[in-house]
């Protein structure tokens, strides 16, 4: 019997102390009066992580077994999270470990709180991922994911004077206990060099690709444990490392900084993530990443993952490539290649099977968002993968002219290879060409891909197109952030909305409940009341524990309109230091921040620096005697998240309409009974369906509303000169009001290009915005009324988990 010894396979409180000692002895190699907390920390990651380990072999034996078909996520990003407590909840060890701990005097939060973030995602499309990765685990989805083990994440935030500084996120400092590293299982890259024709004995032509430089990727195995059902599937993060012949070659012409310095150059590629979230920045680095771990994954699965004797011709039965967004969607050209170049194929079989096994994702409406490489640094890389580019392109071409003989301009639209402003292909036509489905990632976004992004596709694909809503955790994001709501849940309505989320339905009647919504009350407080606390410890921020807690959390962009918010901040404050709003009429109110800009995206920084000049003033002026209040919290992450989302009364959704894709924020907060003010955009338009239009703040225009006015002409100025509340929130930051007297700098960007250009139009909705915070604070002040939405948005979301996200690309997408 070569299986893992049976002893790890139930814990008690005994067997588990013995282990946990076990690991601080021989893991660490320190007696436990000597151990450091990390010592600690590092001990109980390890006896969870054996324990998850036992369950991990049986799955990957039964899946040797059954040879069922499976999943392979490719992502650049995986925004995990945290990953001891998310272990200890899936594997129900947190009680017998927190006894076990009290018994040695140790507190079990403490440890819990040593470990670092893996941050290596920017936002919604790595932590999508990291659910995704959750809910195929615990759905039973035999599955892998594939990305990158970037050395340093999604960059730490600090504030400077108000201002965004970046730090490097050292996550790997301390150790990680939950990496298995396998060398041993090293995959060759090559780069750059040159493409040659031969001929075999036959006389048949190939295509040879010789690579002038390459790279090892290292797999490092992560375990996704299911919930409580005893499924571990693995998440497989690829590092980069000089190749040996690499460094020698090199060392041996006697250069040894040389041979250094080409090391370097290798383990760049997984050194750090980047942190562009939606205007990719074109650079090579970039390209050499997505290439590097695609290609990687691609030989990992064929050659380990497969059965050794295993005919390729049969692999759209054993496998879907689901390519979260453009950035794996070189592996389109990769496979080609393997099959062709390296197997000897046919390219129409190549072209067969590959066209089966792939399938795309998209994430995004804004054009600058759409990855396309250009030419000459793709051919200069992949020389190869242009020519299967070319041709992919030429064939679709052909196709196209026989859908639409004489359409020339069509033709030009539809071209893999877009001619200006420079030579490049458009990563999202050639996924859409080669994958057999595309998704969008919520109804508005999926609709708006096929009558507009893509239409011209959709038209010629039409079964390819496909909607897939985005969905959340609610293990990560409900059970173990929520342990309060959790418990009154479960009392109320049992064991089992963990896993089949729709059950929260059967809250609806407590709705109704004076008694219940009481205790549904309690537990917002709590939970405000130890973000409250989270937030005094972390940055020395005052809240008053009472008061409605608003948060907007996501990454600073200009579609997501922090800047509106903004707005409406500045409008009351001004019109209460203006008389004209009695302080006694001001709902008392902490606006919460997070978000983090791209360290080039100048605008995007430029509010970070005013938002925060806003609290300062704010939050100082005693004569707003603490009713409003702005906490703006650097380094906004999993972590912090995890806190905030449940002590949320309102959630801020603010997108210009037709912008957001779908916003996944958006369905924690209304899973832990925020409700949302929000525009018609992304997943919010489902949200309202389903917890009513009675319990959501709508506002502003719509998509067509949003195109309307772009077609007859937008002209902002005409807001701010006729809405006065406007002008004048607009005329008090332009006047220093909150940067010391100085009108310069951010102030006058910021206030000049609102009025000027207002790209997003928030001006236009500014009015209907105020008027929805409006009805928020009416609402509010009942409370009944209030705790009332509030425990229907939590019964009637329960369509978000990701879980149900799953189950339709099982059922739409991977007839898995
Ligand atoms: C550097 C290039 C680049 C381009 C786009 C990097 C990252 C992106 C992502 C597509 C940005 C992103 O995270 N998109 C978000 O994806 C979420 C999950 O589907 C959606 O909920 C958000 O609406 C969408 O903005």
């Amino acid at each position: 019997d070569t299986t893992a010894p049976s002893a790890a396979r139930e814990h008690t409180v005994e067997s588990f102390t013995r282990e946990f000692l076990r690991e601080v002895n021989f893991g660490q190699g320190v007696d436990l009066d000597r151990a450091s907390t990390n010592d600690k920390y590092l001990a109980l990651a390890r006896t969870v992580r054996a324990y998850l380990t036992t369950r991990w072999l049986e799955t990957l034996r039964t899946q040797r077994r059954e040879q069922k078909k499976a999943v392979a996520y490719m992502s650049a990003e995986f925004l995990l999270g945290r990953q001891l407590e998310n272990n200890l909840l899936a594997t129900d060890l947190g009680e017998i470990a927190r006894d076990s701990l009290d018994l040695l005097g140790i507190d079990l939060v403490e440890l819990c709180n040593t470990e670092i973030e893996p941050g290596l995602g920017n936002g919604g499309l790595g932590r999508l991922a990291a659910c995704f990765v959750d809910s195929l685990a615990t759905e039973n989805v035999p599955s892998i994911g594939y990305g990158i083990r970037y050395e340093y994440g999604i960059f730490r935030q600090r504030f400077e004077d108000g201002r965004q500084v970046e730090e490097p996120d050292e996550w790997l400092r301390l150790g990680s206990p939950w990496e298995m590293p396998h060398p041993e299982n090293a995959v060759k890259v090559g780069f750059g060099g040159r493409v040659e024709a031969w001929k075999d004995e036959s006389g048949r032509a190939h295509r040879r690709w010789s690579p002038d430089w390459h790279v090892t990727g290292v797999p490092y195995n992560y375990m996704v444990p299911g919930y409580r059902n005893g499924r571990v599937n693995t998440l497989r993060l690829w590092s980069a490392r000089a190749t040996q012949a690499f460094d020698l070659a090199i060392f041996n012409a006697g250069d040894y900084t040389d041979a250094v310095r080409a090391q370097t150059q290798a383990e760049n590629i997984s050194k750090v993530l980047y942190p562009e979230d939606s205007t990719p920045q074109g650079k090579e680095l970039r390209l050499q990443q997505q290439y590097f771990f695609v290609a990687c994954s691609l030989r990992d699965f064929v050659e380990k993952v497969l059965p050794e004797d295993f005919d390729l011709h049969r692999l759209p039965e054993r496998i879907t490539f689901q390519l979260n967004d453009t950035h794996p969607v070189i592996a389109v050209p990769e496979l080609m290649r393997l099959l062709i170049d390296e197997r000897g194929w046919e390219w129409a079989d190549a072209w067969a099977v590959t066209q089966k096994v792939f399938a795309y994702t998209c994430h995004t409406l804004l054009p600058e968002a759409l990855e396309v490489w250009p030419v000459d640094l793709l051919g200069r890389l992949l020389p190869r993968h242009l020519e299967i580019i070319y041709r992919i392109n030429e064939e679709f071409l052909e196709q196209v002219r026989e859908a639409f003989p004489g359409d020339m301009l069509r033709e030009r639209h539809m071209s893999i290879i877009a001619e200006e402003p420079v030579r490049s292909v458009r990563m999202a036509y050639l996924a859409t060409v080669a994958g057999a489905k595309v998704n969008g990632v919520a109804e508005l976004h999926s609709q708006l891909l096929r009558d507009k992004v893509l239409s011209d596709f959709a038209e010629m694909f039409p079964h390819k197109f496909t909607n897939v809503t985005n969905g959340v955790t609610p293990r990560r994001f409900m059970a173990l952030s929520n342990p309060r709501l959790s418990a009154l849940i479960t009392e109320a309505i049992g064991e089992g909305w963990v896993t089949d989320l729709e059950r929260l339905r059967e809250l609806e009647p407590l709705a109704d409940d004076a008694e219940f919504r009481r205790r549904f009350r309690e537990v917002k407080s709590h939970n405000r009341a130890r973000f409250a606390g989270v937030i005094a410890e972390r940055d020395g921020i005052e809240i008053s524990p009472d008061a409605m807690v608003d948060a907007m959390v996501k990454r600073l962009h200009e579609y997501k309109r922090q800047s509106l918010k903004l707005l409406h901040i500045v409008s009351l404050y001004e019109r209460i230091t203006s008389g004209a709003l009695p302080l006694a009429d001001v709902t008392p109110r902490t606006f919460v921040f997070g978000a983090k800009a791209a360290p080039g995206y100048v605008r995007a920084k430029e509010t970070i620096a005013l938002i925060n000049a806003v609290g300062r003033t704010i939050n100082a002026d005693a004569s707003l005697e603490g009713r409003l209040k702005v906490a703006f919290p650097a380094n906004y992450n999993v972590t912090l998240a995890e806190t905030l989302i449940p002590a949320a009364d309102l959630s801020e959704q603010i997108s210009q309409a037709g912008k957001e894709a779908s916003g996944t924020g958006n369905m924690k907060f209304a899973l832990n009974g925020a409700l949302t003010v929000g525009t018609d955009d992304g997943a919010n338009v489902e949200i309202r369906q389903l917890v009513g239009d009675d319990h959501f703040f709508l506002f502003g225009m719509d998509e067509p509303a949003v195109s309307d006015l772009q077609a007859s002409g937008y002209r902002s100025a005409s807001y701010y000169e006729q809405d006065k509340d406007l002008r004048a929130a607009l005329d008090m930051i332009a006047s220093g009001a909150f940067t010391g007297g100085d009108r310069g700098s951010f102030v006058s960007s910021i206030t000049a290009s609102l009025i000027e250009r207002d790209r997003f139009m928030a001006l236009a909705d500014f009015r209907a915005y105020v008027d929805a915070q409006e009805r928020v604070e009416a609402h509010w002040a009942d409370q009944e009324a209030w705790t009332r939405s509030a425990v229907l948005n939590v019964a009637r979301s329960g369509y978000f988990s990701s879980d149900r996200s799953i189950r339709d690309y099982l059922a739409r997408i991977w007839n898995a």
